[in-house]
């Protein structure tokens, strides 16, 4: 590990928010440090609740966020807010160093903002956001936001890591139609009409609503719907409040138990691949195996399932 690193964890450990946003920058171009960063921050981890809002591009995810994120500091809680490949940038203007429109949440100690372009980066967004994450959680915030434009595999991914996930959507019809097509409708936990200070609000809950209505109830959890107007902050408390119901929820019935279980297994099972594919030899061996069962499948002698079967029995 550089010397810079070592000089970066310490500062860190002291909370210092300069060596957090430089170590997140490390973590997310895979600096060659990264994994001893991720390593050694590893056992401050599994403390903060991550809360997925996803939703089309400018339902108003960041104002909703950044409204929420009051709401947590008048529990004292440290947030942070991760927004991934915004279309548009933070009001909080913390992105953009736009001072001007700064507002109170962006000025406020207890919140820290982060906006990753992840798009042909490499790795995949759902890892490379979850590395955040815990890169976040190791600094001691107790909520992070993850946002995302519902939309892609990876951005659903990213949602499915959650604790507890918004959809948030808009008054303005066929929202609610394409939130069922973008498989929005499994993944939610709470869905929100945003906007609401416009026309149409209370039939597009009403939409949603019967819509899943065909959904099943888990862990005795029905989605709500709720209607919010983030610029003016109606709803907001309302929403929040639900959303720590159904943290709370997620903790009394067991269920964040197995959830970590689950994030902890598919986590070595990714650091196992990539370290797999990152070592050269390895990979050189890896390719050459295939190559060779490749020339045995295709010359009818094998199936490509047989033949990793044949290949994992090899390695034992
Ligand atoms: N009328 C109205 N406008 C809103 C409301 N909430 C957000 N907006 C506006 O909608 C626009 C998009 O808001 P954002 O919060 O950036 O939306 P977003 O979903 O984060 O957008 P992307 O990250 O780019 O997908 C901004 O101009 C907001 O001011 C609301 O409740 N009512
Ligand atoms: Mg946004």
């Amino acid at each position: 590990m550089e010397e810079r690193t070592k000089e970066l964890l310490r500062r860190f450990a002291n909370a210092d928010r300069v060596a957090l946003s430089r170590i997140l920058s490390m973590v997310e171009n895979g600096h060659p440090d990264s994994p001893m960063i991720l390593d050694n921050l590893y056992p401050r981890t599994g403390k903060a609740l991550r809360v997925g809002l996803t939703g089309p591009p400018g339902a108003g995810k960041s104002t909703l966020a950044e409204k929420l994120a009051s709401e947590m500091r008048k529990r004292s809680f440290k947030v942070g807010i991760v927004a991934v490949d915004p279309t548009s940038p933070f009001s909080g203007g913390a992105l953009l160093g736009d001072r001007v429109r700064m507002n109170a949440v962006s000025m406020d100690e207890g919140v820290f903002i982060r906006s990753m372009a992840s798009r042909g980066s490499t790795g995949g967004v759902a890892w490379k956001t979850l590395e955040v994450c815990e890169v976040l959680d190791a600094f001691g915030l107790d909520r992070i936001m993850v946002e995302t434009v519902g939309v892609g595999q990876s951005e659903l991914e990213v949602a499915d890591a959650a604790h507890a996930t918004v959809v948030v959507l808009v008054p303005e019809s066929g929202d609610g139609v394409q939130a069922m097509k973008a498989g929005l409708m499994e993944i939610g936990d709470i869905f929100v009409i945003n906007k609401s200070d416009r026309e149409g609000a209370e039939i597009a809950r009403k939409t949603v609503e019967s819509a899943l209505e065909l959904k099943r109830a888990e862990n005795g959890w029905r989605p709500p719907v709720l209607c919010t107007a983030a610029l003016e902050g109606t709803g907001v408390k309302e929403l929040y409040e639900k959303i720590e119901e159904r943290l709370e929820l997620l903790v009394s019935s067991g269920s964040i138990e197995r959830r970590r279980r689950e994030c902890v297994s598919s986590k070595i099972s990714g650091i196992l691949k990539a370290r797999i594919l990152e070592n050269e030899w390895e990979r050189a061996q890896l390719s050459k195996l295939v190559e060779r069962e490749t020339a045995r499948v295709l010359s009818g002698k094998t199936t490509p399932y047989k033949a990793v079967d044949g290949l994992l029995k090899d390695m034992r």
